[in-house]
């Protein structure tokens, strides 16, 4: 099916999610047709999407399934592929380390296969994340630091980098992928440590509870918001060649920095609240993040618009907003 507004088409995996969302509304913006790849389920997770269900087409097929992923590609024609879906937690992949492998690692491999049967001249991009750094061996963090991964997600993840890499080299596919770090936004689902924190802090503010139960405050990580990121990827499929890209803010910060920023947003102390809970730490931590962003700002023009504090505090007020008026979170 060509497109019908006489732009691009763009495919997008990982719809319903966090980066899908702010992507869907960054691409309908610039004119594209937006097909979205949901998987089955017996409810319908589109919350962060309701907005936008009358300007895009959903379509199911899953990461897990080889055919699924070919008939969407041979049904929608994409000139652009963003590939999103992933099992993204850090801390469930320890318990569902072969789903995670086969979802967040060898799927992209599957929709590599897709893409280059069916629509081999598409652009693809591949959400790779600044957790296949781990252990640091360098610092700040750039395209040619050494990955060491910490955790299944992050060797899952490593695959996936590797796999497009070799796509893109064995078959001459315009295939990217973006080493992006830590991004966050109101929409960031409830298990992630910003959007815990920020609803936490709201609910503690509105006297709704008391207390946030955390692992490692130590843990360093550098924090941007979504809507500027997802705008780096659409720029790495603009390029004439295709490339990897670092997308980060160069600054890093502590969970702890992060509870005294949003709890003393609202005039809270921090520490009358927070209790540490083993249950929380992880069997192998990544301590520290920071990027080296500058190939991406001098390549693609690409820099964060958002910096934490104020990020911080858009989090904070959408989580006061949404229980001052007791509606249900969109993660
Ligand atoms: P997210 O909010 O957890 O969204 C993940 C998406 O993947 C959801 O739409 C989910 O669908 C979908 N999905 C999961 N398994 C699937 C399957 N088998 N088939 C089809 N769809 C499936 O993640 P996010 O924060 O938007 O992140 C987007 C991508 O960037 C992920 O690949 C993540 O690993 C990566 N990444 C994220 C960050 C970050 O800081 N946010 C940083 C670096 C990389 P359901 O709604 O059905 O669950
Ligand atoms: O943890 C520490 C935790 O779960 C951040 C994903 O989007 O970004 C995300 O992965 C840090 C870790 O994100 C709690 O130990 C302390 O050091 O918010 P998080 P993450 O693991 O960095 C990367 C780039 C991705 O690619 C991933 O998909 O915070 N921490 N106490 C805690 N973390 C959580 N979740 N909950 C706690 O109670």
């Amino acid at each position: 099916m060509g497109d019908v507004r006489g732009g691009k088409t763009a495919l997008v995996t990982g719809i319903t999610g966090q980066d899908g969302s702010y992507l869907a509304e960054l691409l309908l913006a610039k004119g594209y047709r937006v097909v979205g790849v949901v998987r089955r389920s017996s409810t319908t997770p589109y919350e962060r999407i309701a907005h936008l269900v009358d300007r895009i087409e959903l379509l199911s097929a899953d990461l897990l399934d080889q055919t699924s992923l070919v008939d969407a590609m041979a049904e929608v024609h994409p000139d652009e592929i963003y590939n999103l879906a992933a099992q993204s937690f850090v801390a469930t992949s320890w318990n569902q380390p072969v789903l995670t492998g086969e979802f967040t690692g060898l799927g992209v491999t599957r929709m590599l296969e897709a893409m280059r049967r069916v629509v081999p001249k598409a652009r693809f991009y591949q959400a790779s994340s600044s957790e296949q750094f781990g252990m640091v061996q360098e610092t700040p963090q750039r395209e040619s630091t050494p990955f060491y991964p910490r955790s299944p997600y992050g060797v899952a993840k490593v695959y996936a980098h590797w796999i497009t890499v070799n796509y893109r080299e064995s078959f001459g596919l315009y295939a990217v992928s973006g080493i992006l770090f830590n991004h966050e936004s109101p929409r960031r689902g409830l298990e992630f440590v910003t959007r815990k924190v920020t609803d936490a802090v709201a609910r503690i503010k509105l006297g709704q509870a008391n207390e946030l139960r955390l692992g490692n405050l130590d843990a360093r990580r550098d924090w941007g918001f979504a809507g500027d990121y997802v705008d780096a990827m659409w720029r790495m499929l603009q390029q004439e060649t295709p490339g990897d890209y670092v997308i980060g803010t160069g600054e890093t910060w502590t969970v702890r920095q992060l509870c005294e920023e949003a709890f003393g947003y609202v005039g809270l102390d921090w520490r009358a609240h927070v209790v540490t809970d083993p249950r929380f730490a992880r069997p192998a931590e990544v301590e520290l993040l920071v990027a080296d962003p500058s190939k991406a700002k001098r390549a693609l023009g690409w820099e964060p618009t958002v910096r934490f504090r104020q990020l911080v505090r858009m989090m904070v007020d959408a989580d006061l907003a949404r229980h001052r008026m007791h509606v249900p979170s969109p993660a």
